[in-house]
């Protein structure tokens, strides 16, 4: 068994956010070492020429001795629980009376000068990041945009140090390892099944989540899901709270509300934009822009350079992106929706336009969600699903009988049969309620493999596209 040295700091994980850990620690000159459980981890040479000196430990985390460490890293995919870091996932410094086990957003939170403004939920936090980072931009306010949405929170810092503001997208992973945030606005957008595998139920799901209101000083959530309402433990007081929501709102909370044929984006009573004005469509992105507008005034941003964010911005690629649109078929992008609560905003969005005439692409890794919400949105206005990957066989249990379904191998078997079946006027969806990792990298490998399959389909007239 090899031993972290006493006093000296455990990173673990070699990926993003283990690399920034590891550079923010060398440039404080903190003494720190590295664990991995694959024995060869991409990049480990670049890593040794970066950091020479430093001891990393490749292959199970069991054969580490932990018990002199100083802290505890973790990288927001190593899971806190795990049998490895028992005895330490209690345990506090003597010194500090901090947490031993902490995660890269705890050292980001130690080191920031700046305010932070922090998203999380289980689906849109990317586009209310992006947008709030585009607004402050806008209204001239220095700002780094990053954490889970791709630049580790550690390298913001690195990056932009005189940041005036740091807006952070945070996953239940890196809040699970965030003794405290202290964010001056930390919003909750709303919670549906993800990531059971490693939490193991919602309500230790939720609980990750809600982490993100400790020491907020304003809190923005979803009047309509009371799962993101701040637990009595963050004692927040109610005018500490702003909510958004699809009603008519009431006091300085964010809704919609019809005025003389048009649907407005409104705080209380005060119109603020109309919605055929966003440059993101669905109902599901009025939301987030509202979510966003929320934050954006608690921040004090400007009204207008909100308003003029909210006109140009026309959503991010891989969520719900017309990627084609040729013989009468619309070719929709949602590879970035990875859970069902994500599929159910994309299918919602824009069945009731469709008339029926939805064909559903989904598959890969479910995550040990329950699929049968899909059902009844989708036979409302579907006429098929196409589904393939690790989970097709569960999927195919909770939809047939209720929609056309048909198996396949894989994503390109799925789009083939989609392109065979569609008829002018059809909407082929690629919103998979699934993970990749079956099959793909990432998200975003399996949305260009999507576009790279509908160009092939459309050189091919056989195809129907
Ligand atoms: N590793 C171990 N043991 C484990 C798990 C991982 O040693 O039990 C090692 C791997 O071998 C690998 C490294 O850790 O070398 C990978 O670390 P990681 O999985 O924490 O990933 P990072 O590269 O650090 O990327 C993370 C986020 N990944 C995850 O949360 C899984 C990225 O979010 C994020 O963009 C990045 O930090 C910067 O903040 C991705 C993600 O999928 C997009 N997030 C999930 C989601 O959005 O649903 C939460
Ligand atoms: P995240 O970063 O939380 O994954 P994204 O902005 O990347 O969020 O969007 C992820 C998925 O969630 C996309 O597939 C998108 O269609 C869906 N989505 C967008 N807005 C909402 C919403 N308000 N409620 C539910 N799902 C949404």
């Amino acid at each position: 068994m090899t031993a972290v040295p006493r006093g000296t700091t455990l990173v673990v994980g070699l990926g993003l956010s283990g690399r920034a850990i590891c550079r923010h620690l060398a440039r404080l000159g903190v003494p720190f070492m590295v664990a991995d459980t694959r024995r060869e981890p991409p990049g480990l040479e670049a890593f040794r020429q970066a950091h020479p000196g430093v001891a990393v430990h490749g292959g199970p985390l069991e054969a580490l001795d932990m018990s002199e460490a100083k802290e505890v890293v973790l990288s927001p995919g190593v899971d806190p629980h795990a049998p490895a870091f028992a005895g330490l996932a209690e345990a506090h410094s003597p010194a500090t009376g901090e947490p031993r086990l902490i995660g890269e957003v705890a050292l980001f939170c130690r080191a920031v000068r700046g305010r932070v403004a922090a998203v999380t939920g289980s689906n849109a936090k990317s586009t209310v990041v992006t947008l709030l980072g585009d607004m402050a931009a806008e209204a001239g306010v220095r700002v780094a945009v990053g954490g889970n949405l791709g630049t580790p929170a550690l390298d913001l810092l690195a990056e932009h140090p005189d940041a005036e503001l740091y807006v952070l997208e945070l996953s239940s992973f890196q809040l699970e390892t965030t003794p405290r945030l202290d964010a001056e606005c930390a919003a909750f957008l709303n919670l549906s099944e993800d990531h059971l595998d490693r939490h193991g139920d919602m309500a230790a799901y939720r609980a990750a989540k809600q982490r993100i209101f400790h020491g907020a000083r304003h809190a923005v959530v979803n009047r309509d899901d009371v799962d993101t309402w701040p637990a009595a433990t963050y004692a927040l007081a109610d005018r500490q709270i702003v909510r958004f929501g699809v009603e008519p709102p009431e006091g300085s909370n964010w809704g919609l509300a019809r005025r003389e044929g048009r649907t407005w984006l409104m705080q209380g009573k005060t119109p603020w934009l109309a919605a055929d004005e966003l440059g993101m469509a669905g109902r599901h992105n009025q939301q987030n822009a509202l979510a966003a507008l929320a934050m954006g005034q608690l921040l004090g941003l400007a009204p207008t350079a909100m308003a003029s964010v909210l006109r140009r911005f026309s959503g991010l690629a891989h969520r719900s992106e017309t990627v084609a649109s040729a013989n009468g078929v619309l070719w929709v992008n949602d590879s970035k929706g990875t859970n069902v609560g994500a599929t159910l905003a994309a299918v919602k969005g824009l069945g009731p336009t469709l008339d029926g005439r939805l064909i559903l692409l989904a598959g890969g890794e479910g995550k040990g969600a329950d699929f049968t919400p899909l059902a009844e949105p989708l036979a409302a206005c579907a006429r098929g699903a196409m589904l393939y990957g690790a989970d097709a066989g569960r999927l195919t249990e909770a939809l047939e009988g209720r929609v056309p379904v048909r198996r396949f191998d894989d994503l390109a078997g799925a789009a083939r049969a989609a392109a065979a079946m569609a008829a002018p006027g059809d909407c082929v969806l690629l919103s998979p309620a699934c993970a990749s990792l079956d099959q793909f990298t990432d998200y975003r490998a399996r949305g260009d493999a999507f576009c790279r399959l509908v160009e092939q389909l459309k050189q091919d007239a056989g195809y129907g596209v």
